[in-house]
């Protein structure tokens, strides 16, 4: 069953400006502790300054919530099961103690809730030779179903970038620029791919929203490059992605565990760097995701 928060369920009520957050980026499958509790702290809080409501969301005792109430912050922090979409129903029916959504888990909660924009660091895509693991994460998929604005710096380079924008046009999500016409690459603003479509600013990307959802249409993957004075020297992220990616292999990794374990891999090569880089893109799309929120509320 999903619970809303109280919070959160009088934000829906009187159709004020509501912000979906996942729980996997806060937990420890996505951050290090003690990055993972500042990383919850900077979303929130930039959330409110843009004037929208955060709805955190994240499995506790079975009950999946849209708004997880403070006091229970610290359980989502210490959750080490990733709850994908797929999983929700499990999740609730065997009453698992914690579980962390991920993006394609969230987008499900939002949107049966009445959630319409949600934020996150990074979003999972089709992974380097998906054409012999077959692996694609369910983000993807979840994105074109539901009817929900996910802002997002891109994805990591450690996915296949070129394929993830082509399943996404089959898919028929279309990938929106902030401010700029190339694909972000999480701690590069560029990746040297080009988008189609931009956005200058959260009116813009409010309409589009609004005229997408008029045609019945699904999710929209708006995407923010991290801010000029955090990017990271491309290089060396190559590095640390590459010795990663050896590792998935001569562990035999697959599966869920596959996204953890590089992102955990890139902070070590990085010495922390790449965490930094991450807590600054992630209240960055915080903030925006807010001031969508705000323009798409009083529409
Ligand atoms: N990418 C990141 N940080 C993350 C994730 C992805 O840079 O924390 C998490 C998100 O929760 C995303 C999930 O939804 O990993 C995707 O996992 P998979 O690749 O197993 O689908
Ligand atoms: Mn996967």
């Amino acid at each position: 069953m999903i619970v809303v928060g109280d919070e959160v369920k009088s934000a829906i009520r009187t159709q004020q400006a509501v912000v979906a957050l996942e729980s996997t980026i806060f937990s420890t499958l996505g951050l290090p502790s003690p990055a993972n509790a500042e990383a919850l702290e900077m979303c929130l809080s930039a959330v409110r300054r843009s004037g929208a409501i955060p709805a955190l969301t994240a499995v506790l005792d079975g009950v999946i919530w849209a708004g997880v109430p403070e006091e229970l912050h610290e359980r989502v922090l210490d959750a080490s099961t990733k709850v994908a979409s797929r999983d929700l129903g499990i999740a609730s029916s065997q009453n698992i103690a914690s579980g962390a959504t991920t993006v394609s888990a969230s987008v499900l909660i939002a949107h049966q809730v009445g959630i319409e924009v949600f934020a996150t660091g990074g979003i999972g895509g089709v992974h380097r030779e998906s054409q012999i693991t077959g692996d694609i994460s369910a983000d993807l998929d979840a994105l074109a179903q539901h009817p929900v604005t996910v802002v997002s710096a891109g994805a990591k380079a450690f996915l296949d970038l070129p394929r993830t924008l082509e399943y996404l046009e089959t898919q028929s999500v279309p990938v929106v620029g902030w401010r700029t016409n190339d694909f972000p690459a999480f701690y590069t603003r560029e990746s040297g791919l080009q988008i189609p479509h931009r956005v200058n600013d959260a009116k813009e990307a409010a309409q589009l929203h609004l005229a997408r959802r008029e045609l019945g249409q699904g999710g929209t993957l708006l995407v923010v490059p991290i801010p000029l004075e955090a990017e990271l020297d491309s290089s060396r992220i190559d590095d640390a992605i590459e010795k990663s990616l050896a590792e998935v292999q001569s562990r035999a990794l697959a599966g869920p565990a596959v996204t953890p374990h590089v992102l955990a891999a890139v902070e070590r090569a990085t010495e922390g760097k790449s965490v930094e880089a991450n807590l600054v893109l992630a209240e960055h799309n915080a903030t925006i995701a807010g001031q969508v929120a705000v323009e798409i509320a009083n529409s």
